[in-house]
C-alpha cells in the first residue's frame, strides 16, 4: 500500500520512522503548512512528493490511505477530505475536539467503505499487551477492580508547547489514553466521576485528573493522571496497572516489572525493547507506534475491523467529554448523556 501523511510535526517523526519498517506500506507524499518541517521531513525520509495543502495533495492522488498527523483541530476536515477521495485512514488522538465531529468522521468513513484507524497507541505498548493477554486467557478469572496510573513530572511542554496553551490538558491528552487502557482491560464504562486540579502555573488547562469509572460488566477502576509529581526515578511514559481478578492479581510496576499472584508469585521483565530510531525513555512509544501501524497495515489487508478502529475510539472520546463535565458539575455522569 503507499500511504500519504499530513503533519511533519514533533510525533509524525516517529510516525515516518516507522513506516520505513512496516512491511506492506510505504509513504510516498508527505503535506504540511510549514515549509521547513515539510522540506526537513522529505529529505530526511527521502519523499519526492510535497505539498502544502492537503486537498492538492488528495487531487493529485496515488496512494491507498492517509495517516494524519496533525493536532485535533485539523482532524475533522482531514478525515472528510480524505472520505471524499477514498482512501482509508488513520488519524491521531485525540480523534476530534468533540463527539459530534467524531461521530460524523466515523460516518464519514464508513459512506465511503474505508478503515478508520485511531492511533491510540498505549494499548499497543508491549509491556501492555503483555499484561492484557495475561488478563485476557483468564489466568486470574473475572477482573473486579483496576487501577490504572500515570503519574509524573516530566517536562511534556517543550516538545510539544501547545499542551501548555490549551483551556483543557492532561485528560484530553494523555488521560484519553490510559481511559483507553482501562476499557481495554475492563471493557466499555457507563459512568464516570472525576476531579481535576491545575498545580502548574505556567499551563492554562488541568494537568491533574483522577477518575472513578464503573465498567458495564461490573468492574470499577481508578484511572489517576499527573503531571504534577515528582518522583524519582521519573517513570515517564510509564503506565502502572494494578488488576484484582476473582483468581488472582496482575500489577505491572515502575520498570515494566509485570507480576502476576494466582497460584504462586511470577514475576516477569517486560521492558520494551529500543528500536534503532527509538530513545530512552520515548521507547515506550515509539516501539508502540510501530505495532499500530502494522495493525493498521494488516487489517487493511485483511479487510478486518481495527482494535482501535474510529468506531471503538467513539468509547474513549465519550470517556474524556463525561470526565470534564463530571469535573465541571461535581456529579456523576453516565456516558447515555452524551
Ligand atoms: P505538532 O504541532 O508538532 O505538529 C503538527 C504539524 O501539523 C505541524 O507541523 C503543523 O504545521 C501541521 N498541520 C496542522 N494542520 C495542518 C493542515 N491542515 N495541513 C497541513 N499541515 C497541518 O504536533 P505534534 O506534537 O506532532 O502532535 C500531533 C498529534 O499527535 C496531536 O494530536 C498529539 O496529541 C498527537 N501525539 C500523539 C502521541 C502518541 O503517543 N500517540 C504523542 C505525542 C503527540
Ligand atoms: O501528547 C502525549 C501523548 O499522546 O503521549 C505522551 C504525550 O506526548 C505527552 O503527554
Amino acid at each position: 500500500m503507499k500511504g500519504a501523511l499530513i503533519g511533519c510535526g514533533f510525533f509524525a517523526q516517529n510516525q515516518l520512522h516507522a513506516w520505513r519498517d512496516i512491511e506492506g506500506a510505504e509513504i510516498v507524499a508527505l503535506c504540511d503548512r510549514d515549509e521547513q518541517r515539510l522540506v526537513q521531513s522529505a529529505t530526511d525520509f527521502n519523499i519526492a512528493r510535497t505539498y502544502f495543502d492537503a486537498e492538492a495533495m488528495f487531487k493529485d492522488a496515488g496512494f491507498d490511505f492517509v495517516d494524519i498527523a496533525t493536532t485535533a483541530p485539523s482532524h475533522r476536515t482531514l478525515v472528510e477530505m480524505a472520505a471524499r477521495a477514498g482512501v482509508h485512514i488513520i488519524c491521531q488522538k485525540p480523534f476530534a475536539e468533540n463527539l459530534d465531529d467524531a461521530r460524523a468522521m466515523v460516518s464519514a468513513a464508513a459512506e465511503a467503505q474505508r478503515t478508520m484507524m485511531v492511533h491510540e497507541n498505549f494499548r499497543w505498548q508491549s509491556p501492555i499487551r503483555a499484561a492484557l493477554s495475561i488478563v485476557r486467557s483468564g489466568r486470574i478469572g473475572t477482573p473486579f477492580f483496576g487501577r490504572f496510573s500515570f503519574r509524573s513530572g516530566y517536562d511534556v511542554f517543550t516538545g510539544q508547547p501547545y499542551l501548555a496553551e490549551g483551556k483543557r490538558f492532561i485528560i484530553e491528552d494523555l488521560g484519553i489514553h490510559i481511559l483507553d487502557i482501562a476499557r481495554a482491560f475492563l471493557g466499555n464504562a457507563e459512568r464516570i466521576t472525576a476531579t481535576t486540579k491545575r498545580i502548574n502555573p505556567k499551563i492554562r488547562g488541568e494537568d491533574v485528573a483522577t477518575m472513578l469509572l464503573s465498567h458495564i460488566a461490573g468492574a470499577t477502576s481508578v484511572v489517576d493522571c499527573s503531571y504534577a509529581t515528582r518522583r524519582m526515578p521519573e517513570t515517564f511514559p510509564q503506565t502502572l496497572l494494578e488488576i484484582d481478578g476473582t483468581e488472582g492479581t496482575l500489577r505491572l510496576d515502575a520498570g515494566y516489572r509485570l507480576t502476576v499472584q494466582s497460584d504462586g508469585e511470577d514475576v516477569q521483565d517486560v521492558s520494551p525493547p529500543v528500536l534503532p530510531w527509538a530513545e530512552k525513555p520515548w521507547h515506550n512509544i515509539q516501539e508502540s507506534v510501530l505495532t499500530i501501524q502494522q495493525h493498521f497495515t494488516d487489517c487493511i489487508a485483511a479487510g478486518r475491523e481495527p482494535e482501535t478502529s474510529g468506531s471503538d475510539n467513539l468509547q474513549t472520546l465519550a470517556l474524556v467529554e463525561a470526565a470534564y463535565l463530571s469535573a465541571a458539575e461535581g456529579r456523576t455522569v453516565t456516558l447515555d448523556e452524551l
